[in-house]
């Protein structure tokens, strides 16, 4: 069987993997997912990209925001509202029970890697999820309007709304993968970069160096997050603008250059396909709209069988 690694971030990229997931037996895949937006909020240890992947595997995700639980009740949030506190990182209910768990297991000295797959085998997910690095990494987001702003406060308190002049990553010299990605990496066939926004969501995992000098052996196949020169989800679109680029596919694919040997383009881009292969990057042309499940399945499938043929 074809062992697969899939890079991702949050909702676009937990859309593939699950599609992923449905076609891969639990051996033959592993996570790995980008912890440069997590954060400590009243005290709680949060990994917004590792919930939203392990809640979308797990069945359990809202499929309206794409991330947070299905049916999650918001009587803490309320009430903490009714203080005045700074509730305006929405979490819910059950969502909050992950958090506090999670947090406590932090607390007792786990390291992430081990508490993302205890928590996974308690939601039911079986294929393997694990956190780029155990170490510290903080996206910081420059803004024109507020200076830096933590990526949480950026992409929900201020709605990505702020003028973005930059992009840092706080700890990221230092950071190592942890063994077991290092292990699945090293085992894997096939590396997938799934459609997640590549400044904030993919670069973080790409900058770890350990990663960055496996992939360099590794055949990898990214997946464009921009259609028709819009981001499905999220301020990817609007990051390129502000970087004083032109978003397009073209230049996601540019960005990943160095790292990728395919690239899967929206029927939508299919002209950009010329430029790619001018680059020695072959491309496959495809609906990459995951709009239900059965969409995420058959682009998993499709990116799959693309993949194959560039081992
Ligand atoms: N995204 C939002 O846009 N608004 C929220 O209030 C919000 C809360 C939230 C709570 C838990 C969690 O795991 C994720 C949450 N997200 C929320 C999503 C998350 O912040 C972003 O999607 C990612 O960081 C971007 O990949």
């Amino acid at each position: 069987m074809t062992k697969v690694a899939a890079l991702a971030g949050g909702v676009g990229g937990a859309k593939l993997a699950y599609g992923l997931s449905k076609i891969l037996p639990p051996d033959d895949l592993t996570v790995i997912v980008n912890t440069g937006d997590d954060f400590e909020h009243f005290g709680l240890k949060i990994c917004p990209d590792l919930d939203t992947i392990c809640y979308t595997l797990a069945g359990l995700a809202n499929p309206v925001t794409g991330w947070g639980r299905e049916n999650d009740t918001w009587n803490c949030l309320s009430t903490l509202k009714q203080f005045d506190a700074p509730a305006w990182f929405n979490i819910g209910d059950a969502d909050l029970a992950l958090h506090l768990e999670r947090t406590r297991l932090d607390q007792e000295g786990h390291p992430l890697s081990e508490i993302t797959q205890q928590l996974a085998r308690k939601m039911g997910i079986q294929h393997t999820v694990l956190p780029m690095t155990d170490e510290e990494v903080t996206t910081i987001i420059s803004t024109k309007e507020y200076g830096d702003l933590d990526f949480q406060e950026y992409f929900v308190k201020y709605q990505f709304a702020p003028t973005m002049t930059g992009i840092k990553l706080d700890g990221i010299d230092w950071a190592r993968a942890p063994q077991k990605v290092i292990d699945n990496l090293n085992g894997c066939d096939i590396v997938i970069i799934c459609p997640s926004n590549p400044w904030v969501s993919i670069f973080p995992i790409l900058s770890i160096q350990d990663i960055k000098q496996i992939l360099a052996h590794k055949p990898v196949v990214a997946v464009s997050p921009i259609v028709g020169g819009n981001a499905l989800k999220g301020p990817a679109a609007k990051m390129y603008r502000e970087m004083g680029i032109t978003p397009s596919a073209l230049e996601v694919a540019r960005q990943y250059k160095p790292y990728i040997k395919g690239f899967v383009l929206d029927v939508i881009d299919e002209e950009q396909g010329d430029i790619l292969s001018q680059w020695g990057i072959i491309s496959m042309v495809t609906n990459t709209i995951m709009a239900n499940d059965e969409a995420k399945v058959r682009l998993a499938q499709e990116v799959l069988e693309f993949s194959l043929k560039l081992v």
